[in-house]
């Protein structure tokens, strides 16, 4: 397994004396020795030619994992959920999504400007949609309404605090929805966190979508990278939307050697950021001024509430203590996430940064 012993680079020593702790996101890792090893010696192509080893191996391999026919390597997730999001709408229709949902609050509005769609949206508790909440959204058949045409589902959910969809409300939610002739769209940015959390291979629990956009450069700990699996017409047409937003990349086997090491190698140690997630919340539970039931973090991501501080303000005080954070979704919300580059330690000095910060 990638190990976090020694930097790989005089970036990553510098990053270390600094000592900062950066819960902002599971984005800001920063590549292993062995990925950079890899980088280095990756055998390249160009890729908007389909001649490029490493990337080819990266698309074989992700849709091997995920037992679907293809998979395109994308820039970023926003791009891999926005092409599929284009594919399986038309302009004028509706995508059901949480309310919080990542491609509505997070992607520029693409689902407007780019598909021509809008949104139906549920507020849920903690972002975890039921067939019974969506079934009530789907507008009915006529020429007077904007149809359904799309399902869209995040797992883990980000801005709930990285929940996990139980498998039998999502299966349930890909069956009705293809019975009433809707596709299903996978945001699986984390779907390695959800596995991890609930024991079980990706393949399995994401099986009944109809494409998943899962990325490298979030818990797996590649620099760049997200993956768009799927059927085989589905992906070959994902290859020209590609093109069109501007993402054929050329020789990015350079990337996608990286993505590999994370693919294979990285899922095996999440149970460590969640474990360290945990470890946040427990302690954060026992801090005056804080709210947070610590049994609801299942993964990386905890979310909490501030009672008397602004999310904003606590954030510029962590600052201070030289931890890293960010706001969630409301003011009141704090975001930390764990990840390879935050170990037990830099849990702890975090959790004494924030009394620090609240005592202040
Ligand atoms: N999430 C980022 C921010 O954009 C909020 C983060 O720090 O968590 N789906 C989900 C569920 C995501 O959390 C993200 C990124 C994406 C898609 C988009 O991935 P990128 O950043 O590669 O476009």
């Amino acid at each position: 397994m990638a190990t976090r012993t020694e930097p790989a680079s005089a970036e990553d020593a510098r990053h270390a004396r600094a000592a900062v702790v950066d819960l902002r996101s599971d984005t800001v890792t920063k590549p292993t020795a062995e990925m950079r090893r890899a980088m280095a010696e990756a055998e390249v192509g160009d890729d908007v030619y389909g001649e490029d080893p490493t990337v080819n191996r990266l698309e074989q391999r992700a849709a091997e994992i995920f037992g679907r026919a293809a998979a395109i390597f994308v820039p970023s997730g926003t791009m891999g959920n926005q092409i599929a999001i284009k594919l399986h709408t038309q302009p004028g229709q509706e995508v059901i999504c949480e309310a919080r949902a990542h491609v509505l609050d997070w992607e520029m509005a693409m689902i407007g400007a780019f598909s021509g769609c809008i949104t139906r949206t549920i507020l849920t508790a903690d972002g975890i949609l039921t067939w019974a909440e969506i079934e009530q959204r789907i507008r009915p058949k006529g020429y007077a309404f904007a149809q359904t045409g799309l399902i869209t589902l995040e797992n883990t959910h980000n801005m709930h605090g990285g929940t996990v969809y139980p498998p039998a409300v999502f299966d349930e939610i890909c069956e009705q929805a293809h019975a009433a002739g809707l596709p299903v769209h996978l945001d699986g940015a984390r779907i390695f966190n959800a596995a991890a959390a609930l024991g079980k291979p990706v393949k399995e629990i994401s099986a009944r979508a109809d494409s998943i956009m899962f990325c490298l450069s979030k818990g797996l700990g590649a620099p760049v990278g997200s993956l768009l699996v799927g059927s085989r017409p589905f992906i070959e047409r994902a290859r020209s939307i590609r093109k069109m937003l501007g993402g054929g990349m050329r020789q990015a086997g350079i990337l996608a050697a990286a993505g590999l090491i994370a693919l294979e190698k990285m899922p095996a140690r999440l149970p460590d950021d969640h474990a360290n997630a945990r470890f946040l919340a427990a302690e954060l539970a026992g801090i005056d001024g804080i709210a947070i039931d610590p049994a609801k973090v299942q993964t990386n991501i905890v979310v909490f509430e501030l009672q008397r501080m602004p999310a904003a303000e606590l954030s510029r005080r962590l600052a201070a203590h030289q931890v890293l954070a960010n706001p969630a979704a409301t003011p009141q919300q704090m975001r930390f996430v764990t990840h390879m580059d935050v170990d037990r330690a830099a849990c702890e000095r975090a959790i004494a940064a924030v009394r620090a910060a609240l005592r202040a």
